[in-house]
This record gives C-alpha cells, sequence and structure tokens, in this order.
C-alpha cells in the first residue's frame, strides 16, 4: 500500500506544473465535485503523510532544534517565492503562546480552484501532497528559495499536530484545519467575503515527533529571517513573538539587499571603498538535451576593509548558505585577482613584474556571491558546496565586467583597494620569512613549550588540553588534573589581539606560540585537524571582566587561525563555580545566583551565613579545582560552535572593537553562538 502510495506522489511531483482550472471552489456545485474527486485520493494522500511522519529525518534531517526550526523556513519559504515572483511585499511571522508559528503574507494566496491533477483544491493540494508546493501556474517561475531540503508545506502539516490555512483572493476568504498529521478536518470553505489578498498558515510542530524540544528561538528565527530580508531586497519580514508578557517584534527591511549585508557585517571595520562595488547578471544556459533551458542569476557585492582576514566571501544559491564554496566562489575569486592584477598593472601603480596572488586579492575582502539556479548539484563532506561548473564562467564574467567597470570609473577608489592588495602582499611576503625562521627554530628544537604540563596519553581522543589564565590557577590545575589525559598551559597575562595584528607579529609572540605548538596541527590554510593533538581544548579563565575579555581573545585566535577547530566543535569554556558553602563539614559548590538560592533553601542556611565568593580561579586549591571544574563526572562545560559564519564574523569584530559593554553582554547572553552543552 504504501509503495503504490509513493508512485501516486512521484507522479504528481515528475509532473512540472500542474495545470489546474479555473474553477471558484465557492461555486456550491464545484464544492460538491471537489468533494466527490476527493474520496479517491484521500486514502493515498493520507498515506504520503504518513510516510513523512515514520521518518521525518529523511525529509526534515533532524527531529532535534534544528529539524523544528526548517519547519518554519520552510514555509516562509513559499511566500519568499512569492515576493521574488513580484507578488508579495510584506510577510510577517509570528511565534505564538505555546510555539505555534504563524506565517503571513501579502501575496496572491494559494490557488483555492479545483487542480485537475488531483481533483483537491489548491490548497488540499499543497498541504497533502509531497513536493506540490510552488508548482502552479505557467508563468516560468520556478521555486528558487527553499529550506535546506525544500520539502514542502506538506511535510510541515504532516509534522504539526494541527495546521489552520487562511487564503484570501478573489474577494473571497477561505479556511481550511488540518489535524493530528495532515489530516484535513473538512474540505476548503469560503468562510466570508475579503478585499484583502494573501495567505496565513498557523503550524503547532507536534511533540510527539519533536521530542527533544518544541520550544523556538527568537534569536536563531530572527536571524534567518535577517539573512533572508538581506539576501532578497526591498521585502519586509517581521517577527513578531508573543511569548513574554509583551509581545517582542522587530521588521527587516533592507531596500540594498546584498549591498547593505556587506556593510552590515563590516559595520565595524574601516572600509577601503565605502559603497559596496556591485554586480548582476543573468545567463541563460542550454542544456546537452539541447532543448531545455535554464537561467542562472548571480548578484554579487564586494567592499575590501583595512582587515586582515581571508575569510569574508559568503556565497549563496537559492538563499542556502554554501558553507563549503564552490564554482561561484571560484568565479567570484578567479575574476578578483585577474581584473586586479590588470587594472594595477594598465593604471601603472605597481612594478612589471610585481602580481597578486588571490590570497592577497581577497586579504580584507568581505564579499556576497548570491546565485539562483533551478538545479543546483551540491557536493562536500556536508553538501554545502556549490558544484554546477557552468557557474564558474557566469559568476567570472560577470565580475569581470563589473569590477573593470568601477575601477574606470572609482580610480580613487581603485587605488585604495591596489595599495591595500600590495600592503597584503608584502606582509604575506614577510610572514613567510617569519614563519620559515619559526619553521626552523622548531625544528631544531622540536620539543613543546616548557610551560606545558603534557599529559601522559598520547591518543588525542581522551586528550584535553587546559588553556588557563595565570600561573597561580595553572599551578593549581597542575597539581589537580587527570595526568594521564589532561594537559595544562598556563598564560600570562593578555594575549595578543590577532584581529588587530599582522601575521609576523603573531608567529613572534609566546604565548600564541605555545598554544600552537602544543596543539600541534599548524594554523590557518596549513591547519590539519587530523594532527591535533587534544580532541578538547578547554579555555578557563576567570569569571570577570579580565577573564572574559581573555576568553575573547582566544576564542578569536582560534576563529582567526584554527577555523576548523571551532566548526569541529572541539573547543570548549571552562565552567568554575561561582560560591562556595560549607556546611556540616561538607562543601557545596554554585555555578549561578540561581543554584546558590537553590542551595540555601535546600540547607535551610539562616540568612546571613557566610559563603564564599570566588573572585578568581587561583582562589581555589588543587582538590577544589578538579572536583568542581575539571572532573569529567562532574564538571559542566560550554562547546562553542559557529553556526552562521556572517553572523560569527560581525560578533568577532564587534567584540574586538573599543568598547567592552557588549563584550560582556555578547559572552553572558549571546545563545546563538555559544551553546550550551551539559558535558
Ligand atoms: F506553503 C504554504 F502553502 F504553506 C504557504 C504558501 C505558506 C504561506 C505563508 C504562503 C504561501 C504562499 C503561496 N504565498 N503565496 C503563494 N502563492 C501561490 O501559491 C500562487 C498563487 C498564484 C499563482 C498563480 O499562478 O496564479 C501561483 C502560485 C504559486
Amino acid at each position: 500500500m504504501a509503495e503504490e502510495e509513493k508512485t501516486v506522489n512521484d507522479q504528481i511531483a515528475e509532473e512540472d506544473r500542474f495545470q489546474y482550472k479555473k474553477q471558484d471552489v465557492g461555486n456550491e456545485r464545484e464544492l460538491e465535485r471537489a468533494k466527490a474527486d476527493y474520496g479517491a485520493s484521500d486514502l493515498q494522500v493520507l498515506e504520503g503523510l504518513e510516510a513523512v511522519r515514520k521518518r521525518p529525518g529523511m525529509y526534515i534531517g533532524s527531529t532535534a532544534e534544528v529539524g523544528l526550526h526548517h519547519l518554519v523556513w520552510e514555509i516562509v519559504d513559499n511566500s519568499i517565492d512569492e515576493a521574488l515572483a513580484g507578488y508579495c511585499k510584506n510577510i510577517t511571522v509570528t511565534i505564538n503562546k505555546g510555539d505555534s508559528v504563524t506565517v503571513k503574507d501579502d501575496g496572491r494566496g494559494v490557488p483555492v480552484d479545483v487542480v485537475a491533477k488531483t481533483g483537491l483544491s489548491g490548497v488540499e493540494t499543497v498541504f497533502t501532497i509531497l513536493h506540490a508546493g510552488g508548482k502552479f501556474g505557467g508563468d516560468g517561475g520556478y521555486k528558487v528559495s527553499g529550506g535546506l531540503h525544500g520539502v514542502g508545506a506538506s511535510v510541515v502539516n504532516a509534522l504539526s499536530e494541527w495546521m489552520d490555512v487562511t487564503v484570501c483572493r478573489d474577494g473571497g476568504k477561505y479556511f481550511l484545519r488540518f489535524e493530528h498529521g495532515g489530516h484535513p478536518a473538512g474540505h476548503l470553505q469560503r468562510i466570508g467575503d475579503s478585499d484583502e489578498r494573501g495567505t496565513t498558515v498557523t503550524f503547532q510542530p507536534d511533540p510527539t515527533i519533536f521530542t527533544e524540544t518544541t520550544v523556538y528561538s527568537y534569536e536563531t528565527i530572527r536571524n534567518h529571517l535577517r539573512q533572508m530580508a538581506f539576501l532578497n531586497g526591498g521585502i519586509s519580514i517581521t517577527l513578531i513573538d508573543e511569548r513574554g508578557e509583551t509581545p517582542v517584534s522587530e521588521t527587516f527591511r533592507y531596500d540594498g539587499g546584498i549591498r547593505e549585508y556587506v556593510t552590515y557585517i563590516d559595520s565595524n571595520k574601516i572600509p577601503v571603498n565605502p559603497r559596496p562595488i556591485y554586480c548582476q547578471g543573468a545567463q541563460e544556459v542550454t542544456l546537452t538535451d539541447g532543448e531545455t533551458t535554464e537561467r542562472i542569476y548571480a548578484e554579487i557585492a564586494l567592499q575590501w576593509t583595512d582587515s586582515y582576514s581571508q575569510n569574508g566571501i559568503y556565497s549563496f544559491c537559492n538563499n542556502i548558505s554554501t558553507k563549503e564554496g564552490g564554482t561561484h566562489e571560484e568565479g567570484l575569486t578567479l575574476a578578483v585577482t585577474r581584473i586586479l592584477n590588470n587594472y594595477a598593472h594598465k593604471a601603472k601603480l605597481v612594478k612589471d613584474e610585481e602580481k597578486f596572488t588571490k590570497e592577497d586579492c581577497i586579504e580584507g575582502l568581505t564579499a556576497i556571491v548570491s546565485v539562483k539556479h533551478p538545479n543546483p548539484q551540491y557536493e562536500g563532506q556536508t553538501k554545502t558546496k556549490l558544484g554546477n561548473s557552468e557557474v564558474r564562467k557566469i559568476v567570472n564574467a560577470i565580475v569581470s565586467e563589473g569590477l573593470d567597470q568601477y575601477l574606470m570609473e572609482n580610480p580613487a577608489e581603485g587605488k585604495a583597494v591596489v595599495e591595500k592588495i600590495q600592503l597584503a602582499s608584502k606582509a604575506r611576503d614577510a610572514a613567510r620569512v617569519a614563519r620559515e625562521k619559526i619553521r626552523k627554530s622548531a625544528l631544531e628544537i622540536t620539543t613543546l613549550p616548557g610551560k606545558l604540563a603534557d599529559c601522559s596519553s598520547k591518543d588525542p581522543e581522551i586528550c584535553e588540553l587546559y588553556i588557563v589564565e595565570g600561573n597561580s590557577a595553572g599551578g593549581s590545575a597542575k597539581n589537580g588534573r587527570d595526568r594521564e589525559t589532561q594537559a595544562i598551559l598556563p598564560l600570562r597575562g593578555k594575549i595578543l589581539n590577532v584581529e588587530k595584528a599582522r601575521e609576523e607579529r603573531i608567529w613572534a609572540n609566546a604565548e600564541i606560540g605555545n598554544m600552537i605548538t602544543a596543539i600541534g596541527a599548524g594554523i590557518r590554510e596549513n591547519f590539519d585537524i587530523t594532527k591535533i593533538r587534544y580532541h578538547k581544548i578547554v579555555i578557563m579563565t576567570d569569571a570577570d571582566v579580565d577573564g572574559d575579555h581573555i576568553r575573547i581573545l582566544l576564542l578569536t585566535f582560534f576563529y582567526r587561525f584554527m577555523r576548523p577547530l571551532l566548526d569541529g566543535g572541539y573547543v570548549y569554556i571552562a565552567q568554575p563555580p561561582l560560591y562556595k558553602i560549607d556546611y556540616k563539614g561538607s562543601a557545596y559548590y554554585a555555578y549561578n545566583d540561581a543554584q546558590l538560592e537553590k542551595l540555601r533553601k535546600e540547607l535551610n542556611l539562616k540568612p546571613g551565613f557566610a559563603f564564599q565568593r570566588y573572585k578568581g580561579l587561583g582562589e581555589m586549591d588543587a582538590e577544589q579545582l578538579w572536583e568542581t571544574t575539571m572532573d569529567p563526572k562532574v564538571r559542566k562545560m560550554i562547546r562553542i560552535t559557529v553556526e552562521d559564519a556572517a553572523d560569527a564574523e560581525k560578533v568577532f569584530t564587534d567584540l574586538m572593537g573599543e568598547e567592552v559593554a557588549p563584550r560582556r553582554e555578547y559572552i553572558t547572553q549571546n545563545a546563538k553562538f555559544v551553546k550550551n552543552l551539559d558535558i
């Protein structure tokens, strides 16, 4: 039965566009006919949705927090498609009390007429048949957005406890409710007149599917919607959170699109070209069958800044972040390198023999490349690398032309960009010399840093490196640790801010040199994650402003120089206790104020009962440090992950700015970037 069902759905999916008859469901006779037709396909449809409920992971990737949020992306994508087709300007997403989510747009409204292929109204078709979304009409539009899986509204319906759909179009207001994983509670009904247009969908994720959590993260949704607003300029996207006592709301609308995205990312850097360079274009490609053509669209925004960063290129295909890059990025860097070299020579800004490498040309560059492709091929370990080879040529051509023209029309900015790249090139030469020197001396010495108290095991999987603030805490850590698996590297004072220093200074910095040698896997493009000597790198600093600062400096260092450490989830922050209560011969520890209160209640302490407030790690002796912070059986650590590269970039540059307040607030409050994990 299930097999048969699949073929029905697949057949419909293969049919690229539904032909739906111009019939008004509001018309009684048609309603009757729709009902009559419905019987036949009813069962099959529900079996299709049942298949989704049996294997939700196959459709949305995960049933944890990520999957829960995919439901929202999936529904919002439909409204974004409507906006890209030119029919919708405003999208509102509301997180309701109880964590149902409402998505509303002012588009044409999901068609309500009967779809010939299914015998169902457009609404029922979209919400009950797999892969049916966005396949209406014949105006040549294709679905370009699409969450990670682009699975459609029916999948969201299948994974919802209930779903309410309201459509306003053609003067009418239509409504249909689905329950228990997509079962329609009746048929689409015309419930009144309306002179509005648009679609409103509310769904309640099914807690029997999303067993881990059904609570939506405001930050996650906000960041996603902001990204969608940047990538699709002009659309107004509002997020409302109704769950608190007073509703919270934010609206994102960027008429400058990806240009504004670039200036947003760079808001704390000094730009070389204050207005981003922007270019766009589309190309029809005829496929090998000689008949089918595909229209590929690309837009690119570029801004050079005074930063030394090598990874400021953010690429997207169909509004999905392509974290591993791909042909669109290659097209961009090829064009940038070629055009800048040509320009520098033609404008006689450099000596004849001078040649800039790709690395020189992209240093300090912040770029967004966003392509829309009807048939994207994804490759790479996480399937986030665009593989379509025709895209390389297209992006190369668009950027070559756009950048060439910009440089011709803006010679002052052109000169400034070339000078920045020249600086990058010279610094790279100097760094090469410095690195060679270090490498030679490293070859001669081949020993680990003297300050490192290494562990005895050589199995990286079980080994941990504690990077500890201050020599006295380092001493306690050395004495308290598990010598087999825990290594200690004490740091003295503050470490170099790598955000503001060039590579040769970084190599000359002892503390940083010690970390590089201890971790043992190199840095930057030469970093080799398979060589790391520890699978847990634990930052252990005091719980004060200085500690916060050192922690951020270390994270910045890892982010810029050992990025795979963060991507792989190897970096942790230790959580030492803030308070200690000595009571009847036992020690009790509290890691935050709430725990302290709880302890005082549980132990029935009189007000005024003295407890110890730890000002720093140094106040703990070896045994205490082990018991509270280092013993794998009881310790709590925070694992650091990078979820969104552009967000992270902004976070780091913002944090490394002059102001201390945002830094402190960030590290204590931001739950999006710093994921709390009990280890
Ligand atoms: F996916 C969904 F069904 F859940 C959903 C769809 C949810 C939300 C919030 C909005 C939408 C949606 C669909 N907004 N706008 C549309 N547009 C169409 O479905 C539509 C309307 C008219 C025509 C036409 O050719 O006349 C074609 C389409 C695809």
